[in-house]
C-alpha cells in the first residue's frame, strides 16, 4: 500500500466480523456491556436517561452499544444520592476504604484482558497499550492501598506555652471527574483511588467519544461496592455533552472538579470553579519535547521519540511533539528517526503485528490533515509524507500515517498541540541552554526529555534554570510516566498534579488546629488582652 506500512500489514479483517476474530464479543460479555442502553448511574443502580449516545469503533466504524444522557432531573438524583454516600463513607476508616480499592485492583487483574481489549477497540490505542491502561489502574490501586495507611497529618511546636498544633486531612466530598478520550479509563482511575481512600465519593463524567469504557468501569466496581454493603452513590457515573459538564462546574455541592482535556475546556472549567470558589485540578496540553545532544546514544534516541510520537497515534497527553536537535548529530539523528518510521506497521490495533491504529475519530483526522497543511505553508520541508489511510482494513477512515516535518518552533501550528502523530524536527546550536529555550519556548509545559551521556547537561536541564514543565526525563522519551510520580505540568497544561507522590492531598481538606492544655490564655504574637 504505502511505504511507510512496511511489507507486513497483511491482516485486515471486515467491518462485521472485527468483533468476533479478536475475541471482542467475549469481552463484551465478561463487562457486562451486551445490550446496555443506559448511562448514568449511582452504584448499581441505573437510571433510563434521555437521547442516545452511540459508541462506534474507530478500528472499524462498527457500532459498539450506546448509552444515554443523563437528564437534569437524574443529575440532580446523582448528586443527593452521592452527598448522602459522603456521609457514610467519609466515617469509615481509611485502611478499610483501602480495602474496597484493593479488591477493585483485584478485579482489574482479573478483567485485564477483556478491559484492555475495549479500551484498545472503543478508542483505537494498539492492545498493548489498551493493556497498559488496565495496568496502571491496577498500579494505582496498589499505590493507594498503602496510602490509606499514610494519609498522615503532622505535629507543629506551639510558640505558645502548653500548646500544641496540629495539621490534619479531612475528606473533601463530592470528586467531579471529567475526563477525555485518549486515556479512558486509567485517569479515572487515578482519581477514584485516590479520592476512595481519602473518603470521598465521585461522579464521573466520561468523554463522549468512549462511553462504553466508563460503563464497563462502573459495572466492576458497582460489584465490589455492593458485596461489601456499601451504600449507592460512592461511585456515580453520568454522560452527556458540556452541558452536563457545566452542571458540574457550577455546582457547590462538588468542591473538586478534576478535569483532563484541552487547554480551551479547561479555561472554561478552571474560571467556572474559581468563580464560586471550588478547587479544581486541571490536566491539560501539552506540547512536548525530546532534547537530543552530541552524545545521546541513538539505540535510546531511537524508540524513546518514535513510541512518544506514534504511540496512541500521537493521541496522549504526553505525546513527543518536537525534537530539538544539536546540530551537529542532526542529519545522523534525523536519518535514524525517518529509517525507524518505515518500520512502523498501521492497522487494526487489536492485532498485536500493529504499532498503530487509528485517530479516534474523523474530526481528529481532519485536525491532523489541516496542521500538516498548515506547517506546509507556514514553510516546513515534509521528511516522512502524512495521508489518511484507505482500502481493506482502514474503511472506518480513522487511519493515518506519522508525519515528519522540519520546522521552526516559532510556526503557529508547532505552538499548537495537535492530537494527532505529527512530528516537527528542528535543529539548536551551542549550549544545551540553547535547546532548553526553545524546548521552554511554547504555552505548554507537561511533559519534556533530554537524551545525553553528559552528566552536566542533564543536570543543567534539570535545574531550576532548565525544563519549566512539570514532567523532565533523561535518557527516556515524554510518555508513559509511572504511577508513583505527580503527574501533571505547568503553564496551560493547567497546574494540577494527579496519581503518585503526594497529590493525594488535593482530594482532602487540610485543617489546622490549635490546643491548649494548660489553665492560661496567652494570645499568639505575644498580644496582651488584659481584662
Ligand atoms: C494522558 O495522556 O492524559 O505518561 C495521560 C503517560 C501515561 C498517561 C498519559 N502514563 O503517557
Amino acid at each position: 500500500m504505502d511505504s511507510v506500512l512496511g511489507g507486513s500489514n497483511k491482516k485486515t479483517i471486515t467491518m462485521s466480523t472485527v468483533a468476533t476474530d479478536y475475541g471482542m464479543d467475549k469481552a463484551l460479555q465478561q463487562l457486562g456491556l451486551k445490550d446496555v442502553n443506559h448511562g448514568t448511574s449511582t452504584g448499581s443502580t441505573w437510571y433510563p436517561g434521555g437521547e442516545e449516545i452511540a459508541s462506534y469503533s474507530p478500528v472499524d466504524g462498527a457500532l459498539i452499544g450506546k448509552v444515554t444522557t443523563t437528564t437534569k432531573e437524574e443529575y440532580d438524583t446523582v448528586i443527593k444520592t452521592a452527598q448522602e454516600a459522603f456521609k457514610t463513607f467519609r466515617a469509615m476508616p481509611a485502611p478499610q476504604r483501602g480495602e474496597i480499592v484493593r479488591q477493585f485492583g483485584n478485579k482489574l487483574r482479573e478483567l485485564k484482558e477483556p478491559l484492555g481489549k475495549l479500551v484498545s477497540y472503543e478508542m483505537g490505542k494498539s492492545l498493548q497499550e489498551g493493556y497498559g491502561e488496565v495496568q496502571e489502574m491496577i498500579d494505582i490501586c496498589d499505590f493507594a492501598v498503602g496510602l490509606s495507611r499514610q494519609l498522615n497529618g503532622q505535629v507543629i511546636p506551639s510558640e505558645r506555652p502548653g500548646h500544641v498544633m496540629r495539621e490534619q486531612w479531612h475528606s473533601l466530598g463530592i470528586v467531579g471527574i471529567i475526563s477525555a478520550f485518549n486515556f479512558p479509563v486509567a485517569v479515572w482511575s487515578w482519581n477514584t483511588a485516590l479520592a476512595w481512600v481519602c473518603g470521598d465519593v465521585c461522579v464521573w463524567k466520561a468523554s463522549e467519544k468512549a462511553p462504553l469504557c466508563s460503563v464497563a468501569c462502573q459495572n466492576i466496581i458497582a460489584e465490589i461496592l455492593k458485596e461489601n454493603d456499601l451504600p449507592e452513590g460512592i461511585s456515580c457515573i453520568i454522560n452527556g455533552d458540556y452541558t452536563v459538564g457545566e452542571w458540574m462546574t457550577k455546582d457547590t455541592r462538588i468542591p473538586l472538579i478534576s478535569a483532563t482535556g484541552s487547554t480551551r475546556m479547561g479555561r472554561i472549567v478552571g474560571k467556572t470553579v474559581a468563580e464560586r470558589f471550588g478547587k479544581s485540578l486541571l490536566e491539560l496540553g501539552g506540547n512536548n519535547a525530546i532534547i537530543i545532544t552530541p552524545t545521546a546514544d541513538l539505540k535510546v534516541v531511537v524508540p524513546g521519540a518514535v513510541f512518544g510520537a506514534v504511540g496512541t497515534c500521537g493521541q496522549r497527553c504526553t505525546s513527543t511533539r518536537r525534537l530539538i536537535i544539536h546540530e551537529s548529530v542532526y542529519d545522523k539523528v534525523r536519518d535514524a528517526i525517518v529509517g525507524a518510521y518505515d518500520q512502523i506497521v498501521i492497522g487494526n490495533p487489536l492485532d498485536e503485528k500493529n504499532h498503530v491504529g487509528p485517530l479516534i475519530d474523523k474530526d481528529a483526522v481532519d485536525m491532523y490533515l489541516n496542521a500538516i497543511e498548515k506547517a506546509k505553508e507556514e514553510g516546513g520541508n515534509v521528511l516522512v509524507e502524512g495521508g489518511v489511510l484507505e482500502g481493506e482494513g482502514y474503511e472506518s477512515g480513522c487511519y493515518v500515517k506519522p508525519a515528519i516535518i522540519e520546522a521552526e518552533n516559532t510556526y503557529e501550528i508547532v505552538q499548537h498541540e495537535t492530537f494527532a502523530p505529527i512530528l516537527y524536527l528542528m535543529k539548536y546550536s551551542g549550549d544545551v541552554e540553547n535547546a532548553i529555550e526553545i524546548q521552554n519556548g511554547v504555552a505548554q509545559g507537561l511533559s519534556s526529555a533530554i537524551m545525553t551521556n553528559e552528566m552536566k547537561e542533564a543536570e543543567r536541564f534539570l535545574s531550576f534554570a532548565g525544563s519549566d514543565c512539570g514532567i523532565a526525563n533523561v535518557n527516556i522519551g515524554t510518555s508513559g510516566a509511572e504511577i508513583g510520580g505527580a503527574f501533571g505540568g505547568e503553564k496551560e497544561t493547567g497546574g494540577g498534579r494527579e496519581s503518585g507522590s503526594d497529590a493525594w492531598k488535593v482530594y482532602m481538606r487540610r485543617q489546622t488546629n490549635t490546643v491548649n492544655y494548660s489553665d492560661e490564655l496567652p494570645l499568639a504574637q505575644g498580644i496582651k488582652f488584659d481584662l
